[in-house]
């Protein structure tokens, strides 16, 4: 098999072809020297399963990953990220380097890193990077809420790397920060399914209470069966349009009445269709109505008794909420997104929503680069018929791109 015509092959998305080729080339008596692997280079072409066959590896590249975003270097954080994905849809563990000779999305630098690993058991690249100062610095600066790797690389220039530094540097902090700090243990302690379970009941009976026919969505890392997350992500839509105008609100009001909520930051919807298209695909997923809020998890709320407290008395869920208490506190902080879209764009929303980044990403530049498509949370656009694409469900959306369809628990790029 000719490797550099094969990875050719696989950079234009054509594993197909290549199959092809390989059953022909043995029909005809050829020496075929099967490839360990086969790998499609778009993401979104992949079944990728969580956490997948190579973690050992997976893992590493994600921490050079993780510290070139945190550098501001977008370009090798994708690169990195890239790697990790191919590596995680692989569907057994990687024996050795020649294994992945011909593969897409391996560069360099991540080629070298693989090897070390399979070879030593671990690199030291990725080690000095886990114990270097400015990326522990970063980690813990970036994980108050509210602070992004602009403002935690201000901070570290200034000399800042810790908690009790940046509350005697005298740096005035806004809403969002002052919660980020106030809750910083909790919400840097992962999310499990059940609590992520335990919220979804309580969001759903809100959602039903102040909009009866409303539908709520588990969407994020939890809908692709991941078993923990930073957050956990809803998306809320009624299926008559129009009908989900200033849900939002009454949903933070009623949150809020019931005292399940210690922060909550609103942003209004700002999307509209342009006659014109599309312009440049976006991946900023601010342009629903949109809030970023931190709920009150009381530690006895397994989903069943969130779920019968509220059918019982709603009142119940809202005084044990109240009873704080420093230490052993009978309750916890959870990151939690809400997002309401309207029916019509729902499927993209949905998408866009589920991710994971990296697969979204992909799907985005599969879209503009083979099909001269943009894809949004909120539409698709075709730039070459000059119109949207309308979609009802995720499959639909796939189809109109000319890729098979992925499930959500195999988007784990
Ligand atoms: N998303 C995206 N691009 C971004 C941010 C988010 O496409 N820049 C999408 C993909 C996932 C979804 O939004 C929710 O975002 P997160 O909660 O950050 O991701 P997650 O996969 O749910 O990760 P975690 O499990 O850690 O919450
Ligand atoms: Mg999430």
């Amino acid at each position: 098999l000719d490797i550099s015509w094969y990875t050719e092959s696989m950079r234009e998305g054509l594993p197909v072809a290549i199959l092809d080729r390989h059953r022909l080339q043995e029909q005809q008596g050829d020496p075929v020297e099967a490839p360990a692997f086969l790998a499609a280079s778009y993401a979104c072409q992949r079944n990728t399963p969580q956490p997948g066959h190579n973690t050992l590896l997976t893992a590493a590249l994600s921490v050079l990953a993780e510290s070139a975003e945190l550098n501001g270097d977008e370009g090798r954080g994708l690169a990195f990220r890239r790697s990790e994905g191919l590596l995680r849809s692989l569907d057994r563990r990687v024996q050795g380097p020649a294994e992945l000779r011909g593969l897409p999305c391996l560069g360099d630098h991540s080629q070298r890193v693989i090897q070390d690993l399979l070879e030593n058991g671990v690199s030291s690249e990725v080690e000095e990077t886990k114990s270097s100062p400015r990326y522990r610095a970063m980690k813990l600066l970036t994980g108050i809420f509210g602070v992004g790797v602009k403002t935690a690389k201000r901070w570290f220039t200034e000399g800042i790397c810790s908690l009790a530094q940046l509350e005697t540097s005298g740096h005035s902090l806004n809403a969002a920060q002052q919660a980020g700090i106030k809750y910083y243990t909790d919400l840097n302690q992962p999310v499990s399914r059940e609590e992520a379970d335990a919220v979804s009941v309580m969001v759903e009976g809100v959602v039903h209470s102040v909009l009866p026919g409303a539908r709520v969505t588990l969407a994020g890392g939890f809908r692709r069966g991941k078993m923990s997350g930073h957050d956990v992500d809803f998306l809320i839509t009624h299926p008559d349009e129009g009908k989900e105008e200033g849900l939002i609100h009454k949903i933070i009001a009623c949150l809020e009445s019931r005292g399940l909520l210690l922060y909550q930051q609103t942003t209004r919807n700002t999307y509209r269709e342009s006659a014109k298209g599309a312009g440049r695909p976006s991946s900023s997923m601010d342009r629903f109505d949109r809030c970023f809020s931190i709920f009150k998890l009381t530690n006895d709320s397994s989903p069943e008794d969130t779920r019968r407290a509220q059918q019982q008395d709603p009142e119940r869920v809202r005084v044990e909420a109240d009873q704080t208490g420093s230490g052993g506190r009978p309750w916890r902080a959870v990151r939690v997104d809400l997002v309401v879209s309207p029916i019509s764009q729902f499927a993209f929303a949905l998408l866009g929503w589920t991710g994971s980044k990296l697969f979204e990403r992909e799907m985005r530049r599969w879209a503009v680069r083979e099909r001269s498509m943009s894809l949004s949370s909120h539409a698709l656009y075709d730039r070459n018929q000059e119109r949207y694409l309308r979609a009802s469900s995720e499959e639909e959306i796939f189809a109109h791109l000319g890729l098979e369809y992925v499930s959500p628990t195999g988007r784990n790029a």
